[in-house]
């Protein structure tokens, strides 16, 4: 490679993980919250926090609250919450309270943002809630490796038709940071999505489980490749890997407590019920996950809802303990 050709590579960003491409426009719009950037700096435990579960998710206010809540049981844990978003031409690492519950009322009228959609929202100065895929982008640039979250996107059932295949997957195939969750809904193809995380190298760990968890119930019929029973064996894992080289991300399926899981069977019913109108309205593209997300809690009700606020609150405390590990075994 000549000198100049180089010279034109950007440098990477002093607090972006290793390995992951940085562009020169970075560095201005990057904004990360003094108390992250803080933490970062001295090599404590941070977890990141997507938004489209708060825009697009939850209905307001219980989208408001249940983002407040998680905040506080990462705190609670003794790690630092990074809520993103995209707010006046900023990649918003770590959010105020203020601008939570403007993403909360926003509601769908906040873009959701996966990967794809991350320059336009940027360049147009909108407000931009942010996916699993596009939360995992920037953390990997402010230098986070936990992320939790509720559920991932993934193969949708009738995908290997349809392409309908979430941008989640391929980032967790591309960006080295770990999504814990509680598996996927069973609006998606839960074994397609399995083989897809397979092909593209990214290990899926259940946690204190062999099976895929489905969301609102523990079990899906899936084994998991792979399982731990603590945060310290998952932080030795993520940090063998890493400490490899490998530049993807990891999943870690967390079942929802057993008190707060739902029927399996009564759950399908209702999501077979979304499924089939959002055939027959002919929804499609980045509208399907929302109008299902939307559909389900619904059609079932105050139940789900407080099954998926119970689980992301589970997630967040694992996701900081996790957390916390990995940034004993980093020091
Ligand atoms: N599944 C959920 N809750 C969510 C989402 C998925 O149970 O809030 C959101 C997440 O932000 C996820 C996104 O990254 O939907 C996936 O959208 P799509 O399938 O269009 O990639
Ligand atoms: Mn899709």
């Amino acid at each position: 490679m000549n000198s100049s050709a180089s010279a034109s590579l950007p440098a990477a960003l002093p607090s972006a993980l290793p390995g992951v491409p940085c562009g020169p426009l970075l560095a201005e719009r990057l904004q990360i919250q003094p108390e992250v950037r803080e933490a970062l700096h001295s090599g404590r435990p941070v977890v990141a926090l997507e938004s489209t579960i708060i825009s697009h998710g939850m209905p307001y206010p219980q989208n408001v609250e249940t983002a407040l809540q998680v905040e506080a049981a990462v705190r609670d844990q003794g790690a630092v919450p990074a809520t993103m978003a995209i707010q006046e031409g900023r990649l918003c690492i770590g959010l105020s309270t203020a601008q939570i519950d403007t993403l909360g009322r926003a509601g769908h009228a906040a873009t959701k943002v996966s990967r794809r959609d991350l320059a336009s929202v940027l360049s147009q100065g909108g407000l931009g809630a942010t996916t699993v895929a596009s939360t995992m982008m920037l953390a990997a640039w402010a230098g986070i490796r936990i992320f939790a979250t509720g559920g991932i996107g993934g193969v949708h059932r009738g995908g290997e038709r349809s392409m309908d295949i979430s941008a989640d997957l391929q980032e967790l195939a591309r960006t080295p940071v770990a999504v814990v969750c509680a598996g996927a809904k069973s609006i998606l193809d839960l074994g397609l999505t399995l083989e897809y995380l397979e092909t593209h190298g990214v290990p899926v760990v259940g946690y204190q489980t062999d099976e895929l968890p489905a969301f609102f119930s523990r079990e899906s019929g899936h084994a998991v490749p792979l399982r731990r029973d603590s945060p310290g064996s998952l932080a030795q894992l993520l940090h063998t890997h890493w400490g490899l080289g490998l530049s993807s991300g990891c999943v870690v399926a967390h079942p929802i407590a057993p008190e707060h899981a739902l029927d399996a069977d009564q759950i399908d019913d209702t999501i077979a019920r979304a499924l089939d109108e959002a055939e027959r309205q002919g929804i499609h593209g980045k509208a399907v996950t929302p109008f299902l997300l939307a559909r389900v809690n619904e059609l079932s009700g105050g139940r789900s809802l407080a099954s998926n606020i119970q689980l992301v609150l589970g997630n967040a405390r694992l996701a900081a303990q996790t957390a916390v590990s990995l940034s004993a075994l980093s020091a």
